[in-house]
């Protein structure tokens, strides 16, 4: 007779919960989806946001990187925009583009218009959440959600954008529009990732991959507070919580301080000067993405370089600074994992 393994005894879990591991813990944002032969084969013909309300290809999806590598962590195939959507905004995700809205958010009467999202917005989340459990064992799934500003930017854009202008002229210059939409974005992540805890996912990720694009005192004043109302809703779970976000580097404390349990920080600081920022908090990252294009050699030095500096961390889940790059070579990664996973702790 076999017993199921203990999700809460994962090294994962661990790490986050800053316990000793047997070994450093590894999962690589944007895993799932992009550069796997399974996942283009099962992707062909099937749109995008089509895949992500369909519970068996999410759950397909989902398990492919963890099959294939090894990883320590799944986390949910699906996209920060697609609660929006699920309440019923009118958007697509553009392949080779990235999210579109049709009709951008611009007053408050367009805030108004955004419905509050409830669990029977997103039954296919929870069917495949709980699918996932099953199938998962022992290896703990990574529930996600957009944070309000990274949201805020594609429904105030329209679509992907570098300088984040219009978002960051409603912040400045119509701040109840913006105090609004950050709340109602925020409301609706925090019912999202119930949704996705309620049905077994084991910690949470708020990804604010644009918040780089702001200064210390704007995201203290007009952003941060609102990733904390998500994240102190998705507390009162139980479940760890990793804030992450690109460029970041003058806003780790923020982010820290905003209510994770695991700060991520991607690869252009050193992990090492990062973890001082964070408090008495897990970290996550940071091995430059495209590391995994350099000889196998140079990639694994430098993954050793990130776990030694990782061990000043109260708890450290091994990962790359962003998500994997489209042309990764799956064989690299499978390397970079094992390597990790057999790098001896302390
Ligand atoms: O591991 C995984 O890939 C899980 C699924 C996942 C996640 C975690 C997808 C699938 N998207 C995301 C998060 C996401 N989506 C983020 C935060 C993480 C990050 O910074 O990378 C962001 C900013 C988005 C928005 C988005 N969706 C973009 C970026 C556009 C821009 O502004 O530059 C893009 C290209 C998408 C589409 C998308 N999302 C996911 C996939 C597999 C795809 C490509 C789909 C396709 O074109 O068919």
């Amino acid at each position: 007779m076999s017993t199921r393994p203990d999700v809460s005894e994962s090294a994962f879990l661990k790490a986050a919960r800053g316990e000793p591991v047997p070994h450093t813990p590894v999962w690589y944002m944007r895993q799932a989806g992009r550069s796997l032969p399974e996942y283009l084969r099962v992707r062909e013909g099937v749109a995008m946001l089509d895949a992500c309300v369909d519970p068996d290809l999410v759950v397909e999806i989902t398990m492919q990187p963890v099959r294939r590598y090894g990883v320590d962590a799944a986390i949910l195939f699906s996209d920060i925009v697609l609660p929006l959507k699920a309440v019923g905004v009118d958007l697509d995700i553009t392949p080779g583009v990235g999210p579109v809205v049709a009709h951008p958010v611009r007053t408050l009467a367009d805030v108004e218009a955004i419905p509050e999202l409830t669990p029977e917005h997103v039954p296919f989340i929870t069917e495949a959440v709980r699918g996932l459990v099953g199938e998962l064992g022992g290896t703990p799934l990574i529930g996600f959600a957009g944070a309000p500003f990274t949201v805020a930017s594609y429904l105030v854009e329209g679509g992907p954008s570098k300088e984040h202008a219009r978002t960051k002229a409603m912040m400045f210059g119509a701040p109840e529009v913006w105090e609004a939409l950050m709340a109602k974005i925020a409301r609706i992540a925090a019912a999202y990732l119930e949704v996705q805890v309620a049905a077994g996912a084991s910690a949470v990720q708020l990804f604010d991959s644009w918040a780089g694009a702001l200064t210390p005192a704007d995201y203290r004043a007009q952003v941060g507070p609102h990733s904390a109302y998500v994240l102190e809703r998705v507390g009162a779970l139980g479940v760890p919580r990793i804030h992450f976000g690109v460029g970041t580097s003058n806003l780790l404390t923020l982010m820290g301080e905003a209510g994770a349990d695991v700060v991520g920080v991607d690869w252009r600081m050193p992990l090492g000067s990062a973890i001082p920022l964070v408090g008495d908090r897990a970290v996550q990252g940071n091995l430059d993405p495209t590391l995994v294009f350099a000889p196998t050699e140079l990639m694994t030095a430098r993954a050793a370089e990130v776990i030694e500096a990782g061990r000043a961390a109260r708890g450290h889940i091994f990962n790359l600074g962003h998500g994997v790059i489209p042309s990764t070579d799956p064989d690299q990664l499978k390397r970079l994992t094992e390597f990790v996973q057999s790098y001896p702790v302390a």
